[in-house]
């Protein structure tokens, strides 16, 4: 009768001892397979005394088991430490710049982004950053979006498990608590800044990413009007569309953190299906919203809401990007298709400048 005991282990050990897939599936066949040493083992099952089975038989599945489910693991860790040596040996520096020969280019919303950067670099506005995963009390209170606003339920934010300080955290929704880290750590006007980045929303169609691109400016300094908002607006869409003449309208609108607050639209032709034209025409493009920075805002961010007044605009990159160069659907920005990148990117050494050119 063969020693269960030592069979057991001299099989744990082969398996133990498999190098590779290939080596583990050999002792696989060598046990389990039809004519492996186990499954002949089984097979004198049927040649036993019903008393010898009784005994027999338990030991024999044991065995079985046993060898199966070590055979399982040891796959498990042959395929981990494959997937681990692939990693390894085929890590991506994303941050290094897109090779041309490769067929690298430069992302839509990176060009838009360098494009809008530029623009308002030269309007002596500053680029503030903030992180992602934001304070409630940045991205809602200070903004004067109270706890009941409809903008905080559950459907439309990404809510973050609370901390263990009793802090509680979101997905930023827009970038404006960025423009509020700005006022607070600034202290005091003037501030002169926009804000780009990635901002969530629990939304997804051919139009909305539950992960999206927004830009957002923002001045404050004793004696801003709306007068000074219409004039950035203007100037901003004249470069960033680069035509000479575009006429603008405003709409009364209303968000919590401006009053009043505005919305605009340029002048556009879409009378030919497919095709848009900016600057004549009998169609109106919505861009984004505006407004003056409200004063409870202003005073959240410590600053003095008597003498100093603010306006700040906001409008979603991507769409900025879509409307700029003709591309149709939001989703295909994110789903890193070269076939699409080479079609809508931009070559990588190409960097957009107010004089020599934005978009080339
Ligand atoms: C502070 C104070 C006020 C930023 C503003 C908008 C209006 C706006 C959206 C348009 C479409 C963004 O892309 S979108 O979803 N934004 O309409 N944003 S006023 O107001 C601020 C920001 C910061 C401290």
């Amino acid at each position: 009768m063969t020693d269960i005991a030592s069979l057991q282990s001299q099989i744990l050990a082969d398996i133990a001892a498999a190098g590779d897939e290939t080596a583990l599936d050999a002792v696989r066949v060598a046990t389990l397979g039809k004519k492996g040493s186990v499954s002949a083992l089984l097979a004198t099952m049927g040649k036993l005394s019903p008393e010898e089975r009784k005994v027999q038989g338990p030991l024999f599945n044991g065995l079985k088991d046993a060898v199966a489910e070590a055979i399982a693991v040891r796959k498990a860790e042959l395929a981990d430490a494959a997937l681990d040596a692939r990693l390894a040996s085929e890590t991506v520096d994303v941050t290094l710049p897109p090779a041309p020969e490769n067929g690298g280019t430069v992302h839509p919303i990176s060009q838009v982004l360098e494009e809008i950067t530029a623009i308002f670099a030269d309007l002596g506005f500053a680029v503030a950053e903030g992180p992602d995963v934001e304070f409630d009390d940045y991205n809602f209170t200070k903004l004067n979006i109270p706890p009941d606003h409809p903008a905080r339920q559950m459907q439309d934010t990404f809510y973050v498990s609370p901390q263990a300080d009793g802090s509680s955290h979101v997905l930023r929704t827009h970038t404006s608590p960025v423009q509020v880290r700005a006022m607070l750590a600034a202290g005091k006007p003037p501030i002169r800044v926009i804000s780009p980045g990635r901002t969530y929303r629990v939304d997804s169609d051919a139009t909305h990413s539950p992960m999206f691109h927004q830009v957002e400016a923002l001045v404050v300094d004793e004696g801003i009007h709306l007068g000074h908002l219409k004039w950035t607006v203007e100037e901003f869409c004249k470069a960033f569309f680069e035509i000479d003449q575009i006429e603008l309208r405003a709409r009364p609108s209303f968000f919590p953190f401006t009053e009043p607050s505005l919305e605009w639209d340029m002048r556009c032709d879409r009378s030919v299906p497919g095709q848009i034209r900016f600057g004549t025409g009998n169609d109106w493009l919505e861009l984004g919203g505006s407004g003056m920075v409200h004063r409870k805002v202003l005073e959240n961010c410590g600053f003095d809401a008597q003498k100093y007044t603010g306006f700040a605009f906001g409008f979603g990159l991507d769409r900025m990007a879509m409307l700029k160069y003709g591309i149709p659907d939001i989703r295909s920005f994110f789903e890193s298709d070269l076939r699409w990148l080479r079609h809508y990117g931009f070559a990588a050494l190409d960097i957009p400048t107010l004089d020599g050119g934005l978009s080339k």
